[in-house]
């Protein structure tokens, strides 16, 4: 929550700067109409010609900075207590800015990928239609060709490096079939936060990276395929899904690592030559915590994990809309 102190008739009055009067609607992309599902490709398209603003390494475009955002710190972001706020947080950025940047205004503000529709069968979801989707699969393993963002240069990645290169994809049904609704309830039954989230980490997020495969197979760079954001927007109502069964507690329900633990080789440790985070950031110990500052490198304000457990606060204000 964002307070101003003013003075007022010699009464220090707090005023919300953004009070959440109307929460933002988050919605499945097969239940919008081909109208909305434009929109929202258009708005992503305006940030990938929206000149970068971070400076951070590499980034060319506002939809690299996010990339960047993400890539410069995977290493601390994955595996660990923070995984699921980092992200929650991130997509919160990244949705502000199709808002307030790329004039994304229309009745409902962002969207998410219900895999549950699709899993085991990822080459036949209406998330890939090459009109009113993200396109399909790459060819050979390789470059996408059709789709709206067939002709995008991303600049990051693979992992840490820094290369000009198509979007990429290579489904994996192997993979994909990670996402089904068996896996979501064996998560969603977890009745704690140390093994809802390794849980939700697991399969349902493996299972989306992998089944699409490509750059969104990649740990680090992931974000350069703009279905990233579909697929952690269910990921993030996979966890809010779990908090609301039991909402007073798991409001404040954290904990975990707050170090990646070793053996982890899709994470491999940061090189040199990414910048550390400015500043404070994460937790001064080995456990994550509440007060464990989620570093946006300037995007937006530097968040604490308590300002992003409740997704109807001031900060977020958004729900989830059932398909
Ligand atoms: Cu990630």
């Amino acid at each position: 929550m964002i307070l101003t102190k003013i003075l007022f008739l010699g009464l220090f009055v707090e005023l919300s700067a953004a009070a959440c009067t109307t929460k933002g609607q988050r919605r499945a992309w097969h239940t919008l109409t081909n109208t909305d599902k434009l929109a929202y490709i258009n708005a992503e398209l305006c940030l990938m010609k929206k000149p970068a603003k971070l400076g951070l390494p590499g980034a060319k475009t506002r939809f690299d900075d996010f990339q960047a955002v993400h890539q410069v710190q995977a290493y601390l972001t994955h595996y660990v207590g923070a995984f699921l706020p980092f992200h929650r947080a991130l997509l919160s950025a990244h949705e502000n800015a199709l808002r307030t940047e790329c004039g994304y205004t229309g009745w409902q503000p962002y969207v998410y990928w219900q895999e549950q529709r699709d899993t085991g069968n990822f080459k036949k979801s209406v998330v890939l239609d090459p009109t009113y989707g993200f396109g399909g699969d790459g060819s050979g393993g390789k470059c996408i060709t059709n789709g709206p963002f067939a002709n995008y240069t991303n600049s990051l990645g693979p992992g840490y490096s820094i290369t000009s290169h198509c979007i990429d994809r290579q489904i994996s049904e192997m993979f994909s079939g990670w996402t089904g609704q068996k896996d979501v309830d064996a998560c969603l039954a977890k009745t704690t936060w140390l093994t809802a989230w390794p849980c939700i980490e697991d399969r349902p997020h493996g299972g989306g990276h992998s089944g699409v495969g490509g750059q969104m197979s990649n740990g680090v760079s992931s974000p350069g395929d703009p279905l990233f954001y579909l697929h952690h927007t269910w990921l993030d109502k996979m966890w809010w899904d779990w908090q609301a069964k039991d909402l007073t507690k798991r409001l404040k329900e954290m904990g975990g690592t707050n170090i990646m633990p070793d053996g982890k080789p899709a994470f491999p440790p940061r090189p040199n030559t990414i910048p550390k985070p400015t500043g404070a950031a994460g937790d001064p110990g080995t456990q994550t915590t509440m007060t464990h500052i989620l570093n946006m490198y300037g995007n937006s304000p530097n968040v604490t994990i308590a300002d992003v457990m409740d997704i109807g606060n001031d900060l977020l204000c958004y729900e989830y809309v059932e398909p």
